[in-house]
């Protein structure tokens, strides 16, 4: 069997059972289920470019990581990724911030991976590349002579190709991105917005161009979820929840705090709910979990702000002596308790204006007792979406259609909510973990590198 090589803006701490972020989370299981190599920064900020990679062992796993230098820091990581690809990529013209020197560093970086990269590699190495940090990278790396199979799976949306094209480097991006030979979406409509980029911005149409793209829908280790969710049981903090909430309903949300999740919009139909349908007074709480992140970006500093506003003003407006209608938590929480939080609470509300897929929705319907499960409320705008047919599907847009949605969820018999948490635990249970790991492999595995055509890969900007 080939080595698997993950390469990753980030390599996660292994000894940690607690990570937050969906691709963290989701690679780390794969990793240590197959073992192989893990590629990328360390998280540290050194003065100068590092001259070696630092190189550990963990089980079966080789960790080869590199520091930034502050200035890779700020011109790669939160000055192009962050401050233009991830706000462009969903769909966010409006918090794009170009400038020339990010997108150099965002070159530099990728380049400097690929040389240190290219003499960690075998020849039968499989090298699977993650997300929008590193969509220079292959490029970079065949640039050096290496010759192996080389994957690619974005995890955040691809938008469409008018709002890609907002960007000035928009072309070499793409183009850069045709160096692999699997490139892996999230969703179908992912798949087609980057065909119909290339019909539009290549001279052949985007199907006959490049068949080597496919949607593989990430998954969760859902057996692993749910048995965490079922030890919570005698867990205190659980238990200090569970009768807290005696006799009421908790909704609950769990969410980096970023602009993308929709969290502003998700307080504010928790409001309408209260003003819609006062029977829900002092009955209902919110739970929102939302450690923060990438603060140095400024509007992530603007987005915390604007909540801690929003909860005040709400529990403000309603709370009791004893009722706190809001409850706002701001940090990480260990996997296990997260488990057990989403069974204690009757609605799992993940209502992104955006989002690749949302783990966290598959974790909520992982965690439910079959017996009595609680109910998910599903931004249509989730990758995930697309395959939870079953969840009730929202506009996080349309604030009173999202508070009607939340009361039905409130309201809903034992038989429906048993029915469609049923249909759903069966869909991330065909869709998991191992099978998006192992789909990818595989057809990464079987391309013909030699017989790949490339000869309409010339393209018009
Ligand atoms: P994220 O934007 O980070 O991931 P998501 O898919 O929801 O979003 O994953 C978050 C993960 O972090 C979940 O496993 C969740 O349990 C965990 N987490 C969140 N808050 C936490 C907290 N307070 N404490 C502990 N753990 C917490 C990106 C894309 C997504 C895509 C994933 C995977 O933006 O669209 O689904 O990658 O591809």
């Amino acid at each position: 069997m080939s080595r698997l090589v993950i390469v990753s803006n980030r390599v996660a701490d292994l000894r940690k059972r607690t990570q937050t972020g969906g691709l963290a989370v989701g690679l780390a299981d794969a990793m240590r289920c197959r073992g192989g190599l893990w590629f990328g920064w360390n998280g540290k900020i050194e003065a100068s470019p590092p001259e070696q990679p630092h190189i550990e062992q963990f089980d079966n796993v080789q960790m080869v990581s590199l520091p930034l230098t502050r200035e890779d820091y700020e011109q790669y990581y939160l000055g192009y990724a962050n401050a233009v690809l991830w706000p462009l990529f969903h769909y966010r013209l409006d918090l794009t911030q170009h400038d020339r020197a990010a997108y150099a560093g965002y070159r530099r970086v990728n380049a400097m991976f690929a040389r240190h990269l290219a003499p960690q590699l075998r020849e039968d190495d499989i090298v699977w590349i993650h997300d929008y940090h590193l969509l220079t990278l292959a490029e970079e790396l065949r640039r050096v002579g290496c010759r192996q199979r080389i994957g690619f799976f974005l995890h955040i949306p691809f938008p469409p190709h008018e709002i890609l094209s907002a960007t000035s480097e928009h072309f070499e991006l793409i183009n850069a991105l045709l160096a692999h030979d699997l490139i892996g979406f999230q969703t179908k409509a992912d798949l087609e917005n980057f065909n119909n980029y290339l019909g539009h911005h290549f001279s052949c149409a985007g199907d006959t161009l490049y068949g080597q793209a496919d949607a593989f829908p990430i998954g969760i280790d859902v057996e692993d979820f749910s048995r965490l969710s079922q030890s919570a049981g005698d867990d205190i903090l659980i238990d200090r929840i569970r009768r807290g909430i005696l006799g009421r309903s908790q909704i609950v949300g769990v969410d980096r705090l970023d602009y993308s999740k929709g969290l502003p919009e998700r307080m504010r139909a928790f409001d309408r709910l209260l003003e819609l349908y006062p029977e829900h007074q002092r009955t209902v709480s919110y739970l929102q979990i939302a450690p923060p992140t990438r603060e140095e970006v400024a509007a992530y500093a603007d987005i915390r702000v604007e909540l801690e506003r929003f909860a005040g003003a709400i529990n403000g407006r309603h709370a009791d002596f004893n009722w706190t209608p809001i409850k706002y938590i701001h940090r990480n929480v260990s996997r296990d308790k997260l488990a057990g939080i989403f069974q204690t609470s009757n609605v799992g509300l993940v209502t992104p204006l955006r989002d690749g897929m949302n783990l966290v929705a598959k974790e909520y319907v992982a965690a439910q007792d079959p017996k009595n499960p609680g109910v998910l409320v599903l931004s249509r705008f989730a990758g995930a979406a697309e395959q939870l047919e079953e969840a009730l599907q929202v506009n996080p847009y349309d604030i009173d259609s999202v508070a009607k949605a939340l009361h039905a969820a409130l309201i809903m018999p034992l038989e429906e909510r048993q029915d469609r948490h049923t249909a759903l635990l069966a869909r991330i249970k065909k869709q998991d973990a191992k099978w998006w790991v192992t789909t990818f492999v595989e057809r990464l595995g079987a391309v013909q590198v030699d017989g790949k055509d490339t000869d309409c890969l010339v393209g018009a900007a």
